[in-house]
């Protein structure tokens, strides 16, 4: 059997993905193989079972989770992997992601994940992170991240730009 990519980034829902394709984007400028999959702890819970128990055989170093309202996939995801999870709280109609925030945060001592930022900044830093994990022992992947880093320094202009609204 084919291993698994370095980085899985799953969602609760299809509805997922317009946050979360900033992450697979930012994998994708830095070179990072990921595999990206809808995983519900809600409306497939086998699935996320069979996926968080087999991640770190199958060869997957770092989860990306990212869910909305009541988004218990991060945190479930950490319950049954030793891999590090980073959760991205997806932006929801009702609450503008705060119920995701607080859903994600509030882990109890003993099980972490590393929770983003709502929405694409959190979708987008959860890569990064990623990124920073694997490059600890990839040396080629820390300098495509210093060079990813040094790019976006170079694209800020010294002085704001008069005429915008
Ligand atoms: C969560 O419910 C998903 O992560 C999603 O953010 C939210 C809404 O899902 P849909 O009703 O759009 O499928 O499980």
């Amino acid at each position: 059997m084919a291993a698994s990519p370095p980085v899985a980034v799953i969602m609760g829902s299809q509805s997922d993905w317009a946050t979360m394709r900033h992450a697979a984007e930012t994998l994708d400028a830095l070179g990072i193989s990921y595999e990206a999959r809808i995983v519900s702890a809600h409306r497939t819970p086998d699935r996320l079972v069979a996926f968080a128990k087999g991640a770190k055989a199958a060869g997957i170093r770092v989860v990306i989770a990212g869910a909305g309202g009541a988004a218990h996939l991060p945190g479930m995801a950490a319950a049954m992997t030793p891999l590090p999870v980073f959760g991205v709280p997806v932006e929801s109609k009702a609450l503008s992601g705060q119920d995701s925030l607080l859903s994600i945060v509030q882990m109890p001592a003993g099980i972490p994940v590393g929770t983003l930022a709502i929405g694409r900044a959190g979708a987008v830093n959860a890569a990064l992170l990623a990124a920073a994990v694997l490059a600890l022992t990839d040396d080629d992947l820390a300098q495509r991240l210093d060079a990813w880093r040094a790019r976006q320094s170079a694209a800020v202009a010294e002085h704001p730009d008069t005429s915008a609204p």
